[in-house]
């Protein structure tokens, strides 16, 4: 007999002391079922999904294959089912289904009826199944999920990955036939200091009229304020508004003190009390203007910030609410106030902390990049800008609605007529629209620097125009920033600008020796470039406020960086780890008096000779000086110059103990210690009993720590000619892909004097100039073994594939290792080598 999967959702919780008061909400955990689409029939009750895969929603069914190094991933259709049960504690009931979100088409079905249908995949939607439930039976729930690209629905494209499926948690929520069906609150006079909370609602299933009263409470439950009661009558809309106020005693709401209020909704009909919802208050208020940038409660507040995508390493898309929550937290604790959700409506949750711990928002639409002539598109991003606004509207923590995102950046080519004018029109429409369905909160849009001034219009359009900067990564210098927004702000003087994007490649597993260099994907590189950017910014004191790009790695299928598929320009890893730069943040932007070691990533250092002993350090600090102690050495004391604190000190070989400490700007001491370990190479060189086995090296001028941790160090010193060439395309057969993603083209050999003994010599070679045959024929050998005899990698292997050769050889006679290349058409090649002493 076939199971039959129940969700027992417990009749007693309905029956409990204020019985009709008691909304019910709770998780549709399953267990699910899914298989991938299209399948005929399956939402019909009779239909056997014996055979598909037991799930638990949220879910994606891209969880592996955004991340393999195939192009592209499934987007179609994928099928859930499962099924519910209800007791009679459900009669009379109204029961819905609120789906949090599902990426992006969705179609609902109880009992095999079509329920309910949703388009976009970042919005949650409600499916009423009162009438289709039957009570004390089996009720079949399918939700035929679709990712497929639509023409007519945001996003087209984007630098971020599309994952299909029941993503976000499913609600089961049961209320009294009479219930609050929506509420929303603003704040009256709150600029003067006395406050009236207005809430307006509507009520439903008032056939024969009820009461609504509306009290405001504090944390402890503490009344500060009651409305007065507000017949509904039979027969209306059911709208009811009302008035608490003016509240005399109360704490605003901010970053630094998030106090919290609630009101209170209360139905009552029949003599009954029969719902009771409740909304966040925070009372604040804010306003921007072009001379003093954002204003927070009256004062000038900038904004710092990061911005967020939602995905994460071993959920995908599909997160927990703790992850989501999680997210929240880490922004706060790494020092901002801010976060701009990018580039979509995001989880409950994530407005719920930003809420409770004090996080000013700005949320978006994903209207990105691609924007066509289609009416339908324009509507449906109207409608999800609506759905975004009714859903989230209560978070006192929002601030802005932001509806595009670099939409003239990517044009399609030729320019139809019209173009720039046609968006600045849809622009034009969002942002009254916006404006109309929440006045209290601004409007933003976010443009690429190339962007400005193009003639559209479309700048002017939002309340603030956010710039995304990326000066020295992707064009120009990082010094250039500064100088760009000046010549903006003088030619557009009334402007406010938001600094919405910042942001450079930070591999935490890739450092640079010697001065680090664009796109060389260090984390010194990134940290030169937050540096430098930072400190432009803050000197800017009319900006708004700016958001660094971004809070952590994420999903981008396709995207070629060190990291394929992912984006890596967070300040923490995919899987949240924090990178050091992230503590730079904590320094300039946080509260708490903080010394931080910047080395967590770069913590075993290389080198040959005494002098590679002399190794940089960084500490993030916002104390004005520190005291660093090396080892047993006495202190030294170091001034910091913007948050940063910049050095070389001298290992020795083995463990080395770095104490520093200052007194931060709260008056406390501030201290951080870490072992930095020195990994003395020299010896691998000259004694045959060193404990070094093993040394590895590859070209260009950065160390990279593999998944072994095995530091790969710069080549050059063993090299003999060649010429450094960089890619970041994917490689395929190896997580390793930085490892080949540069290459010494046209070396002649390499000599490594080691002693005389046996070794295991591995090197490492990739294609990533040729794709034909007959392009590149090369011979390896090193000391007179063969190892590769007219290796043609394109033809062998193919372009862009990890490949590996180990060869045991013998050094003798104080020759040491000789690797010798030579071309037969092309040139030669390597990526790096790596030498064991057996
Ligand atoms: C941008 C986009 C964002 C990208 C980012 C990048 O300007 O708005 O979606 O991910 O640049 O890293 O290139």
């Amino acid at each position: 007999m076939r199971p039959v999967l129940t969700i027992l959702v417990v009749g007693a919780c309905l029956m409990a002391r204020d019985a009709s008061a008691q909304r019910v909400r709770v998780t549709v955990d399953g267990p699910w079922r899914y298989a991938p689409g299209p399948i005929e029939g399956a939402e019909s009750v009779g239909f056997d999904d014996r055979a598909w895969a037991v799930v638990r929603v949220p879910h994606t069914w891209n969880a592996v294959d955004v991340f393999d190094k195939g192009r592209g991933y499934r987007r179609g259709d994928g099928w859930y089912r499962t099924t519910l049960m209800f007791d009679s504690a459900y009669a009379g009931k109204r029961i819905s289904l609120e789906f949090a979100g599902a990426n992006q088409t969705a179609d609902v079905y109880l009992n095999g009826q079509l329920k309910g249908h949703h388009v976009g995949g970042y919005t949650a939607f409600t499916v009423d199944i009162t009438g289709a439930v039957q009570l004390g039976a089996p009720n079949l729930l399918a939700v035929r999920v679709n990712n497929s690209r639509d023409p007519d629905v945001p996003p087209l494209s984007a630098d971020y990955t599309f994952y299909g499926g029941l993503y976000r948690q499913v609600w089961l929520v049961a209320t009294d036939s009479v219930h609050v069906e929506d509420v929303a609150i603003d704040l009256r006079d709150m600029s003067a200091k006395k406050p009236t909370v207005h809430v307006r609602g509507t009520v439903v299933g008032t056939a024969g009229g009820a009461d609504v009263v509306s009290h405001l409470v504090d944390d402890g439950g503490h009344r500060l304020g009651d409305s007065v009661v507000t017949r509904v009558a039979s027969g209306g809309g059911g709208a009811f508004e009302q008035l608490i106020g003016p509240v005399d005693k109360f704490k605003l709401w901010s970053p630094e003190h998030p106090t919290l209020y609630h009101v209170i909704t209360e139905v009552r009909a029949g003599g009954q009390l029969r719902d009771r919802r409740t909304t966040p208050v925070g009372f604040r208020w804010f306003s921007v203007d072009a001379e003093h940038g954002f204003m927070l409660n009256g004062h000038p507040y900038p904004l710092r910030g990061v911005n967020r995508h939602q995905d994460r390493a071993g959920f995908a898309n599909a997160l927990p609410e703790w992850a989501n929550r999680d997210d929240i937290q880490r922004i706060v604790e790494t020092g901002f106030n801010f976060v701009r959700l990018a580039h979509y409506p995001q989880d409950e949750a994530v407005l719920d902390e930003a809420d409770r711990l004090g996080l000013l928002v700005w949320e978006e639409i994903p209207v990105v990049n691609e924007v066509p002539a289609s009416p339908a598109f324009a509507d449906n991003a109207e409608r999800m800008l609506v759905e975004m606004i009714h859903q989230h509207r209560n978070h006192p923590s929002i601030v802005f609605w932001g509806f595009m995102n670099e939409v003239t950046q990517r044009v399609p080519m030729p320019l139809p007529a019209g173009y720039g004018a046609r968006i600045a029109a849809l622009g034009r429409r969002l942002n009254t629209r916006a404006h109309a369905e929440d006045p209290t909160r601004l409007t933003a849009i976010a443009l690429a620097t190339k962007q400005i001034d193009d003639g559209s219009g479309l700048q002017d359009v939002p309340d603030v125009v956010g710039i995304n900067c990326y000066f020295g990564w992707y064009y120009s210098t990082i010094d250039s920033l500064g100088p760009f927004l000046d010549a903006f702000h003088a030619r557009n003087p009334t402007r406010p600008v938001l600094i919405s994007e910042y942001g450079a490649a930070i591999d935490e597993r890739i450092h640079a020796v010697g001065p680090p260099h664009v796109f060389d994907m260090s984390e010194e590189y990134a940290a030169k470039y937050h540096e430098g950017t930072f400190a432009q910014i803050a000197d800017r004191k009319w900006l708004v406020g700016s958001a660094v790009w971004s809070a952590f790695d994420f999903g981008s299928k396709d995207r070629d960086d060190s990291k394929p598929n992912l984006n890596n320009k967070g300040l923490y890893t995919f899987d949240r780890r924090a990178k050091d730069l992230a503590s730079f943040y904590r320094a300039r932007t946080g509260d708490a008096d903080i010394v931080y070691i910047a080395s967590r990533d770069w913590q075993t250092r290389i080198g040959y000779t005494k002098q590679d002993r002399l190794q940089p350090i960084v500490i993030y600090t916002n104390a004005d000086r520190i005291e660093i102690a090396v080892n047993d050495g006495s202190p030294s004391l170091h001034g910091a110059n913007d948050g940063v604190v910049r050095l070389d000190v001298r290992l020795e070989p083995g463990v080395n103990d770095i104490a520093v400490s200052g007194r931060g700007p709260n008056g406390s001491i501030a201290s951080d210690e870490m072992a930095l370990y020195y990994v003395d190479r020299g010896g691998f060189f000259t004694d045959p009993l060193s404990p070094i086995r093993s040394i590895a090296v590859h070209p260009g001028s950065t160390t990279y720590m593999d998944s072994s941790g095995m530091v790969w160090g710069p080549d050059d010193i063993f090299a003999d000619g060649g010429r450094i060439v960089t890619g970041h395309h994917r490689i395929v057969g190896t997580n390793e892909d930085p490892l080949y993603q540069t290459t010494r083209e046209g070396v002649a050999g390499y000599r490594f004097p080691v002693p005389d003994g046996e070794y295991e010599v591995q090197l490492l070679m990739t294609e990533q100039v040729h794709d034909g045959s007959g392009e590149r024929i090369v011979d390896i050998d090193v000391n007179d073994t063969p190892l590769a005899t007219r290796l043609d990698l394109a033809d062998q292997y193919g372009p862009f594939t990890a490949v590996e050769r180990t060869a045991r050889v013998s050094a003798v006679g104080g020759r040491g290792i000789e690797v010798r290349f030579l071309a037969h058409a092309g040139e030669t090649t390597i990526s790096g080598i790596r030498i064991t002493r057996l």
